[in-house]
């Protein structure tokens, strides 16, 4: 497996101990939200999508097994590149339509996840004996670099609306790496959840079997264990609103009591009863205003796909230098 940002375990830890100081550090406390994914935190997602509460993942598939097909025979990709590379089953739909097409050559999963990654590998090399199938490890906030003999034309896959996890500033730095690494007729798959009745949206975010509460204090867990941090998992509660000027939801993790919290290597962590830890932001979507994200990043909209009321979008760009035929 090759490593397209090349970090050992050992930068892992460096970038952890950085990213914690730091945002430990803020007036509003907060952690990038990419650490809650362990093993556990994993599950925990899992469970998530599954949540009668929870409608972006079964949206979203259900957008996917109406629109795999035409798009994959509008596109006809040689690859498929999956930032992220999430769940198999919304894979799968992705890969029957393009083998189906006839074009497909090979499935490049990113994942941060090297083990997540070889386990779906060597399953999908079974169920797709006519496809490469070449994982790549890295950090999809790092530049991505393709290789120049990935077979063209690509399709790039940014699926589930982790989209939503960036703020405008980072989601233009995220797009402009991907842009970057497209080339003519390659095209931009995005997953976005959309604005709508704000209840149903903190629903989803306060499911009533308390999972996305667990999913929340585990990022704590993380901290105990990989950086030999004391949190007191007892004393935080999860909390999620939206924020309707930003249109996104925010969720963290509120101290219940006056705290200190020991992080070797960090120092100590000061909470009032009753401050936060902004562990993640969720950011909600219209046209117009993916539209000016990807267009910040040089890449124009070619198809919006919504179901009827407007759940959820997948979204297919293509960079606006490349003056793509239309599918
Ligand atoms: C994986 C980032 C899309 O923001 O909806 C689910 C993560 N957080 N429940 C989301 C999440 C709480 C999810 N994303």
């Amino acid at each position: 497996m090759t490593s397209i940002a090349g970090r050992p375990d050992t930068n892992l830890h460096a970038e952890l101990l950085r990213d914690v100081a730091f945002g430990l550090s803020r007036p509003q406390k907060e952690l990038p939200p990419k650490y809650f994914y362990d093993r556990r935190g994993s599950e925990l997602f899992d469970e998530i999508t599954r949540l009668p509460e929870y409608y972006l993942t079964r949206t979203e598939r259900a957008l996917l097994d109406c629109w795999s097909s035409p798009l994959m025979a509008a596109v006809r990709p040689a690859s498929l590149v999956e930032l992220g590379a999430g769940s198999a089953d919304k894979t799968r739909l992705l890969l029957d339509a393009m083998v189906y097409a006839g074009s497909g050559e090979v499935y490049v999963p990113i994942d941060v996840s090297a083990e997540f990654l070889e386990d779906s590998a060597s399953r999908l090399r079974e169920e797709y004996p006519t496809l490469g199938i070449e994982p790549l490890v890295g950090d999809i906030t790092h530049p991505l670099d393709l290789g120049a003999d990935l077979p063209g034309p690509a399709i790039i896959a940014f699926l589930g609306s982790t989209i939503g996890n960036f703020d405008a500033a980072s989601a233009a730095g995220l797009l402009r790496n991907i842009a970057q690494a497209m080339r003519t007729g390659d095209r931009f798959l995005l997953g976005a959840d959309l604005r709508k009745d704000p209840k149903v949206i903190e629903r989803a975010y306060n499911d009533a079997q308390g999972v996305t509460a667990e999913f929340n204090l585990n990022v704590l867990r993380v901290l105990n264990r990989e950086l030999g941090a004391d949190f007191d998992l007892s004393s935080f509660e999860h909390r999620a609103f939206y924020e309707g000027t930003s249109h996104r939801i925010e969720m963290h993790l509120v101290s219940t009591d006056d705290q200190i919290a020991h992080i070797p290597g960090v120092g100590d962590v000061t909470f009032a009863g009753g401050e936060s830890i902004r562990t993640e932001i969720s950011c909600k979507y219209d046209r117009e205003s993916i539209a000016g994200m990807l267009g910040t990043a040089g890449l124009a909209i070619d198809r919006w796909i919504s179901d009827a009321p407007g759940t959820y979008a997948l979204v297919l760009a293509s960079r606006v230098d490349a003056e793509p035929a239309r599918p």
